[in-house]
């Protein structure tokens, strides 16, 4: 069964090829943008009130969070297209349906005893009753699955890997289920498996439960005992919705393409997380339309970001090679305003940590360390240019990215300490995935220059490419296998 496919997409994006020297017709008699223009038009109380409707429409839902599948989530996905929907000269807006299977409810027994167990998310519902045996070390690789797993239930923990590949190699071994168990505090309530299934080896039913409750079962069977499991899953398949908008006017055939994501994780509202990039992304959009642009902006809100990058995933998915073209640059914008902050850009020239993006990512950084060296005169610090962001996708098509952040999980260092304020030794944000990420524990002056950065960035691109390499200097293929070799040396182990 496959869980996944576009069955929605409104409208297409407008094709009109428009000579880059010269203004398209409808820009009508604005004039050009500018940087410094279009950041006078950020102001702080737009979007403190963005930031506090996005609140609003988390805590008027049951859940009282914006994540995949809930009403909160819905309704962002319908405040932006409706906030877009107020310039229908400038912008032509698209939905695209992104199908996916979102965990309800679960039922789990070991030897008839009650265990607490949460659907996890892309595996589909489903009942299944077997014995349990458990995969030795993370279940990343093959040589993890010596055994043979027909009609077993397979029990592995989390890390290191997407969950979707654990799950693939053990339905290929023959599972008919499998339990997860947390390698942390706390229940896998909203757990995701990360990765689209292969329909060629489509996913069994998957119950996540706790880190001592998993250590139990494992033990069990270690000690030579049998162990019976008994497994129901509820699913709900339902369309979750990536909202594009490019303008009308300027060269189509050159996008500078800016994304966030729309949704939160279970735990909280997710305003800073990344209600913030949603916002700043808003807003910026919305002050653009005031001004006339050369080449082509498009602006992205991803869906299902928490669960897997894969708003992003699908939409890069979906791209012909001439559509991956367009697009010179992709900027991702998340966790705009972490109250613990530092100015973090993605190193996508490889200086700080020796991974270096498609030609263009470079250039994507310097102009960011150009904004916050000398225009807005601030401290800044490199992050590590991995793809574990809604930027992965686009890299791994071979296309240049970039982008910033205020910091997530992360400890400030003292030296960070000096250069930004705030505390040494305490997360950029203390909230990160909890219910006190709200409105109230935002840091609005990090928030203000951030989208100040975007705005900059937003207009230099509108206006011209020439900083960037030409088209096609290395061809997309190239640039993807480049990054695929790359992202082998790695191990990607912080949100899976
Ligand atoms: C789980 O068990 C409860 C209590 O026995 C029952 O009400 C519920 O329908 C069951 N749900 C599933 C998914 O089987
Ligand atoms: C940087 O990465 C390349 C390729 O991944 C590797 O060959 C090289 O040794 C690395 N350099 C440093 C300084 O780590
Ligand atoms: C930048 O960081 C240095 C410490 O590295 C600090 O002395 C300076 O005040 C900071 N500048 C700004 C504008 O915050
Ligand atoms: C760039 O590539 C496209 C197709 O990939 C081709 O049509 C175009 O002529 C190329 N342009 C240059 C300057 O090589
Ligand atoms: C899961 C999560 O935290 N979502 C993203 C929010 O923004 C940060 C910073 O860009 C990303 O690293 C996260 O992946």
């Amino acid at each position: 069964m496959a869980i996944w496919k576009s069955i929605v997409a409104t409208a297409a994006i407008a094709a009109t090829v428009v000579d880059a020297g010269t203004l398209a017709p409808r820009n009508g008699y604005k004039s050009l943008v500018d940087s410094k223009s279009l950041r006078k038009q950020i102001k702080t109380e737009a979007l403190k009130k963005r930031a506090e409707t996005l609140q609003d429409i988390a805590y008027s839902t049951p859940g009282k969070n914006r994540v995949i599948g809930s009403e909160g989530h819905e309704n962002t996905v319908k405040y932006i297209q409706k906030e877009l929907g107020q310039f229908p000269d400038y912008y032509t807006v698209e939905l695209q349906g992104v199908e996916l299977s979102i965990g309800v409810s679960a039922n789990l027994t070991a030897n008839d005893k009650t265990i607490e167990v949460y659907a996890v998310t892309l595996a589909p519902s489903g009942h299944v009753s077997g014995p349990l045996v458990a995969v030795p070390n993370l279940g990343c690789e093959e040589s993890d699955f010596t055994e043979s797993l027909e009609g077993k239930i397979a029990i592995i923990y989390r890390g290191t890997c997407e969950f979707g590949i654990k799950v693939g190699l053990a339905v290929s071994k023959g599972a008919i289920g499998v339990i997860a168990y947390n390698n942390g505090e706390g229940t896998l309530e909203g757990y995701s498996l990360q990765k689209f299934e292969d329909p060629e080896n489509p996913y069994v039913p998957v119950g996540g439960i706790s880190q001592g409750a998993g250590e139990a079962l494992v033990a069990q069977l270690e000690a030579g005992q049998e162990v019976t499991v008994d497994l129901t899953t509820v699913t709900n398949v339902a369309t979750s919705y990536n909202v594009i908008a490019q303008t009308k006017g300027g060269d189509q055939e050159n996008v500078i393409h800016l994304g966030g994501h729309s949704d939160s994780v279970t735990a909280g509202p997710g305003i800073n997380d990344n209600g913030s990039g949603t916002s700043s992304l808003l807003e910026v959009a919305a002050q653009l339309t005031r001004y006339a642009v050369k080449n082509a902006v498009r602006f992205s809100w991803w869906t299902a970001e928490e669960a897997g990058l894969l708003g992003a995933t699908y939409y890069v998915s979906k791209l012909s090679p001439e559509e991956k073209q367009k697009i010179r640059l992709f900027l991702d914008f998340d966790m705009m305003a972490s109250p613990n902050y530092a100015f973090q850009i993605y190193d996508g020239d490889g200086s700080a940590f020796n991974s270096t993006g498609p030609p263009g990512s470079a250039e994507a950084e310097a102009e960011f360390t150009h904004y916050f060296a000398d225009i807005a005169a601030v401290n800044h610090t490199e992050i590590e240019f991995d793809g574990r962001s809604d930027y992965g996708p686009f890299l791994e098509a071979g296309i240049a990215a970039g982008g910033i952040a205020c910091g997530a999980e992360g400890i400030k260092t003292e030296e960070e300490e000096a250069m930004f304020g705030g505390a040494a030794g305490v997360p950029y944000d203390v909230n990160y995935h909890e219910d006190g990420d709200t409105v109230n524990n935002l840091n609005y002056e990090a928030w203000i220059e951030m989208t100040k950065a975007i705005a900059h960035v937003t207009a230099v691109y509108a206006r011209s490419f020439d900083s960037l390499p030409p088209k096609n200097s290395t061809s997309l293929q190239k640039r993807a296998a480049r990054y695929a070799q790359f992202k082998q040396t790695k191990r990607f182990q912080k949100w899976v």
